[in-house]
């Protein structure tokens, strides 16, 4: 109903964190990358087996001066995977509890992320190795204003280049080039990776790095295809600097979803070294969120606030000097002094610097102790009013009774992705 929309309103304008104002700005007129990292999670970072570090390149890209990583920073995706990524990305909104919110709700109205930026003077685009129906992707990306699709039919994809679920992150980040050097400036590019995907195989002749030895054949695969993944992003960084697109660009690198199930909590307590019961379980929701802008000399590399996918929105568009306050977030800029430190997950599970609440049960950080309920008791309120307000607008379509000024509303209809 049209006056449901007034509590949203009402919560979203109290939780609006205003930028930081060392932050606003920086990228202002910069090219926008986003690399959805395929099931990546946060614990392979530095990791090493048999004394080889898993992900080189990632780990030099953390230490780097001109990167913010984020160490505390958990995905909130249900069973939409990595479509509940993109969708907690573009809108700030949570996906829903069950189902894929782009197989059923394509066909409301949104204020995504692609439509303001495009509305602000983007080209904006995905890259993806797949055919463009997976997720129901090519009608969603219309609502949200993306002007381009480059699917499958973009690539030369052969039995060769391509394995599980389409073409190979190598070949696809190269491939992807020439598309990305063609385009007007300033873009927004969003690239969804893929071989880094359950089950972890790979053909043998990209395999370069040792499987590790627990004895389950996913958990052990899961390093090499995550080894890949690194040295085909390391690649993408250097085509990025030999096109010269690099200095002219932010990088926006995160995990999109876990990819260890908890069917593999034996193996995985081998690889971290301690039981992985309901609260490690929790804590290993961890993904890396990447934020590398060239050029930049930021005071510490490492950020240990608090946060989820649905802080993205409004962090990235504050960094490009685009204000917030008119759009409906249920996130807030993580470089805010106002940043709200409360992450729900979407099984209903909420992390906060302190404390864990992890089904009926309250723990406290980093050790796990369990502790009496009344110390979640207040963030989990807020947090399950959070997700509930949010699955609102997106169960009544709630947005359609709303308009952001110096927004227009999109048609779906003015988009079409053609096949190459
Ligand atoms: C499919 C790719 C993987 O196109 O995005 O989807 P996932 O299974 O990770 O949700
Ligand atoms: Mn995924």
């Amino acid at each position: 109903e049209e006056s449901d929309i007034q509590e949203v309103l009402d919560y979203t304008e109290a939780n609006h964190a205003a930028p930081n104002e060392d932050m606003f700005g920086i990228a202002e007129g910069k090219n926008v990358v986003y690399v959805s990292m395929e099931s990546f999670q946060s614990f392979l970072m530095n990791y090493e087996l048999e004394g080889q570090e898993v992900t080189p390149f990632l780990n030099s890209l953390m230490k780097d001066k001109s990167t913010v990583y984020f160490e505390n920073f958990f995905h909130q995706t249900g069973q939409g995977k990595t479509s509940d990524s993109e969708f907690l990305l573009a809108n700030s909104m949570y996906a829903l509890p069950q189902g894929s919110v782009f197989s059923t709700k394509a066909q409301n109205t949104y204020q995504g992320q692609p439509a303001i930026l495009s509305q602000n003077g983007y080209t904006t685009s995905v890259f993806h190795g797949n055919n463009k129906t997976f997720w129901n992707r090519d009608v969603m990306y219309k609502s949200l204003g993306y002007d381009n699709f480059f699917d499958e039919t973009y690539y030369d994809v052969t039995e060769d280049n391509s394995h599980n679920y389409g073409l190979m992150d190598k070949p696809w980040f190269e491939q992807s080039m020439p598309y990305m050097e063609e385009m007007e400036q300033p873009f927004m590019a969003k690239f969804i990776t893929l071989t880094h995907h359950y089950p972890f195989t790979m053909p043998e002749k990209d395999q370069s790095f040792p499987a590790a030895s627990t004895g389950d054949s996913t958990v052990d695969h899961y390093f090499q295809t995550a080894h890949y993944f690194d040295e085909a992003l390391e690649q993408f960084f250097n085509q990025m600097k030999e096109s010269g697109l690099y200095e002219d660009s932010v990088f926006v690198l995160y995990g999109d979803h876990y990819g260890i199930s908890e069917n593999h909590d034996r193996a995985m307590s081998e690889i971290i070294g301690k039981e992985v019961n309901d609260y490690q379980s929790a804590q290993l929701q961890r993904v890396p969120l990447f934020i590398h802008v060239p050029g930049e000399n930021f005071d510490q590399q490492i950020n240990s606030t608090y946060g989820g996918q649905i802080d993205l929105r409004p962090t990235v568009l504050h960094m490009l000097g685009i204000e917030t306050d008119e759009y409906i977030s249920f996130g807030t800029d993580l470089f805010s002094e106002e940043h709200n430190e409360i992450v729900p997950l979407r099984n209903g599970n909420v992390i906060t610097p302190e404390f864990s609440k992890i089904g009926d049960k309250c723990y406290s950080n980093p050790h796990g102790e369990e502790v009496e309920m009344d110390n979640c008791e207040a963030v989990n309120e807020i947090a399950q009013k959070e997700l509930e307000l949010s699955d609102e607008v997106v169960y009544g379509d709630l947005l359609r009774f709303y308009q952001p000024s110096n927004f227009e509303a999109v048609n779906p209809n003015d988009y079409d992705y053609l096949n190459r």
